[in-house]
């Protein structure tokens, strides 16, 4: 049985937002060899698909963009009725002082959700990165850490106390063979970390559905058999935790088998455990052409697929929503193509994709 994702109320406002929201990105859009001639007519939002069938697309959104860049918050509110706090909640950036929050960004980005009838993902409590200097250089026992997560945890996630439905309490803590990480939070409290955070993530807030997350564990393979050890030995402990976040960061080349993240989601249903796609991206390398534009659209549109077909699969998140400004792009003097629409804010093939499967779909 699927928790409810928000509350009704919510999903009401959510549709009465959609309709009453007109786009406001440039269009027609400028010709390319890729993308829609400019006497095309825009596609429907992907959002309004998503709500007829009861599905959350979301997007990974920044405050450091969504600040600067209005046609960028624009095409967010427009296409998406999800957004995931991409680094505004992590550990360093809300937590820069033993003594000081700075909420300055995830208040932002929940206010400017609730403005557009969207719901929110929180990303992430406890990872091994982007932790600030003061936590990890630190001389501290394993009391004194234990405390410090615990109150930090109280700390944000009270703040958003329903608010935000969803969490990723724990992000990539299983290694490629299926092991623990060796982070700095296995070395400070040693296993246990991972069970008391989704404990104090649950007191803080008992409506919030809480996930694990990981990357390279969405096929069957050591990781993902690891990763579900691990999540089977929580609930068999009795630890609340209600999903894993298959976070989906691809290629062309590697993106995995669908009828394996098919087989991966089911076992995963058996244990009581919602999916949700947290991070999609599919990367096409420096050279943009159509045939890879073609072959991105149909990976992005095997794994909705999947994720519609399963019983416990009702949330896709990609990782950015524009080329522009996607983590890929800071990475790489590239802008690698990865997300759905490109750094003009121009749909790719992909997102037709997403609307042919969606109309497919009941
Ligand atoms: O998109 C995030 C990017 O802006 C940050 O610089 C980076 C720091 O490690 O984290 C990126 O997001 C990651 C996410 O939090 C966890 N899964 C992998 C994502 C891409 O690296």
């Amino acid at each position: 049985m699927k928790k409810p994702f928000l509350p009704l109320a919510l999903l009401f406002a959510t549709l009465a937002c959609s309709i009453l929201q007109a786009p406001t990105l440039p269009t027609p859009f400028p010709t390319s060899t890729v993308l829609p001639s400019p006497t095309v007519a825009p596609p429907p939002p992907l959002r309004s698909l998503a709500e007829e069938r009861g599905f959350w697309i979301g997007s990974a959104v920044s405050y450091e963009y969504l600040r600067a860049d209005s046609i960028y918050g624009d095409l967010v509110a427009r296409e998406f009725n999800l957004l995931t706090t991409e680094n505004d909640l992590k550990f360093g950036p809300v937590h820069p002082e033993p003594d000081r929050y700075d909420f300055e960004g995830g208040d932002a980005l929940v206010a400017f959700a609730q403005a557009n009838g969207m719901a929110v993902r929180g990303h992430t409590l406890v990872w091994d990165s982007q932790n600030p200097d003061w936590l990890v250089g630190g001389n501290t026992t394993r009391d004194e850490l234990i405390r410090l997560l615990r109150e930090h945890i109280y700390t944000v996630v009270g703040r958003y106390r329903g608010q935000i439905a969803a969490w990723d309490v724990v992000n990539e803590a299983i290694d490629g063979d299926g092991n623990l990480h060796d982070t700095f939070w296995l070395r400070g409290i040693g296993p246990d970390y991972i069970p008391l955070a989704f404990q104090w993530a649950h007191e803080a807030d008992p409506d919030a559905i809480l996930f694990y997350n990981d990357q390279g564990a969405e096929r069957m393979n050591a990781k993902s058999d690891g990763v579900y050890a691990l999540v089977k030995r929580l609930r068999d402990g009795g630890i609340p935790i209600h999903g894993v976040g298959m976070q989906m960061h691809v290629d062309l080349y590697t993106a995995p088998p669908p009828g394996e993240v098919a087989a991966n989601m089911a076992r995963l249903g058996e244990l009581g455990l919602e999916v949700h796609i947290t991070e999609m991206d599919v990367r096409v390398g420096s050279e943009i052409t159509p045939e890879k534009m073609h072959r991105q659209a149909v990976i992005y549109q095997d794994m909705l697929k999947v994720c519609l077909e399963a019983n416990n699969c009702d949330t896709m998140v990609v990782w950015g929503a524009t080329d522009r400004y996607s983590w890929l792009s800071e990475r790489t003097s590239m802008q690698d193509a990865g997300v759905l629409f490109d750094i003009d804010y121009r749909p790719k093939p992909a997102v037709e994709a997403l609307l042919e499967r969606f109309e497919l779909t009941e």
